[in-house]
């Protein structure tokens, strides 16, 4: 992949060109980017980019849910780093926008008039919010009203399909059934997403605990759960050489265990091969052998990315230019859509 080192000329994205749908995406800036980030959502958004126009978000405002383990310097930090991993994946600056959701005011707006329309009752189903809500002494409201500023950030921008994921279906659903609360109470105001979720790698494991999904805040406390987008190739392939499969030593049709479901998927979203042809040439195979497969087609899948993101790491000239123009060109859109939402329920 190669970046150019001068700013690109972007086309423009409004109007929607018409044979184009525009896709919405984010990523939150909460730590180290991992595997299941790059196979369930940022590898799918560059294999469809230009298919689509693309509204790529790195949602720093998600990332203060949980206030006390905020630090300022660090958000800001982060926020650059997935910048440059969108772009060092593949995202090509000059056909996708790539911006910081609070350099775009209206999504904290939007969120507001959402808020207003979403039943309590909603917001306290969702699973992730049982989850990370489990065992706090004190739950910050913006826990609970996350998803409603997910679905602020998707409705926003007219996005007809959004590319995440298995773990956010939930939260897209809510995106739509808002939208249409919305429209029902006000008229027809708010287009409803579609959800795209990848074949393979739309729920990449723990390495060291195939039961749980890979994130980034386990990845934080346990240094086997997670393959880092940025990790050493030594240290990569050790993770995955020590992934918890199971007692047996070899692969049995129908009887894989979560990890070797785990090992699979994922060498199957790296290369492009099914699960079904990965599990038909493993057949009484050893897993040593799977693991070596998976950690040669790993390091060799992010070894270009990670010489690309630490070259951009060092640009932020170029970093900023990508902002700056992105956010321009997707500022109008937001300006457009919040118009409408002003005017239907009557403010502003
Ligand atoms: N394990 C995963 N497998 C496949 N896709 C995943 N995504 C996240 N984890 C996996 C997808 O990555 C995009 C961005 O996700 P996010 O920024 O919400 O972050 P996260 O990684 O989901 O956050 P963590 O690591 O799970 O944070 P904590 O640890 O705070 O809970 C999304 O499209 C998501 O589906």
């Amino acid at each position: 992949m190669s970046t150019p080192s001068s700013v690109p000329s972007l086309s423009p994205l409004t109007p929607a060109a018409p044979s184009k749908l525009r896709a919405f995406s984010g990523v939150q800036p909460t730590g180290k980017l991992h595997l299941g980030n790059y196979l369930g959502a940022i590898k799918p958004w560059v294999q469809h980019q230009h298919a689509r126009e693309n509204v790529f978000c790195v949602v720093d405002l998600h990332a203060l849910t949980i206030p006390e383990v905020v630090n300022p310097a660090q958000l800001r930090a982060n926020c650059r780093g997935v910048v440059a991993a969108f772009l060092a994946s593949g995202i090509d600056p000059a056909h996708s926008n790539i911006f910081i959701q609070s350099h775009i005011r209206e999504h904290a707006e939007l969120q507001w008039l959402l808020n207003c329309v979403t039943p309590l009752g909603w917001l306290d189903r969702m699973t992730q919010f049982k989850s990370k809500a489990e065992g706090r002494e004190t739950v910050g409201a913006g826990l609970l009203n996350y998803p409603v500023l997910q679905a602020a950030d998707i409705l926003l921008y007219d996005t007809d399909v959004v590319p995440v994921g298995d773990d956010q279906k939930q939260h897209i659903e809510l995106a739509r059934d808002i939208a249409f609360r919305f429209n029902h109470l006000f008229g027809e105001t708010l287009k409803a997403p579609a959800l795209s979720v990848p074949l393979a790698g739309a729920r990449v494991m723990g390495l060291d605990d195939p039961t749980v999904k890979m994130s980034k805040s386990i990845a934080e406390q346990r240094p086997n759960h997670a393959v880092g987008l940025d990790q050493d190739p030594a240290k990569a392939r050790k993770v995955i050489m020590k992934a918890v499969t199971d007692t047996g030593c070899e692969y049995a049709p129908g009887l894989a265990s979560p990890g070797v479901v785990n090992l699979m998927g994922i060498l199957s979203a790296v290369t492009g091969e099914s699960v079904d042809s990965i599990a038909e040439r493993y057949a009484g195979r050893g897993y040593g052998y799977l693991k070596a497969e998976v950690a040669d087609a790993v390091v060799a899948e992010l070894t270009p990315v990670q010489a690309e993101y630490a070259r951009l790491m060092n640009d932020h000239g170029y970093l900023d230019s990508i902002l700056n123009t992105s956010t321009a060109r997707v500022r109008e859109i937001a300006e457009g859509v919040m118009r409408r939402v002003r005017g239907a329920i009557g403010v502003g």
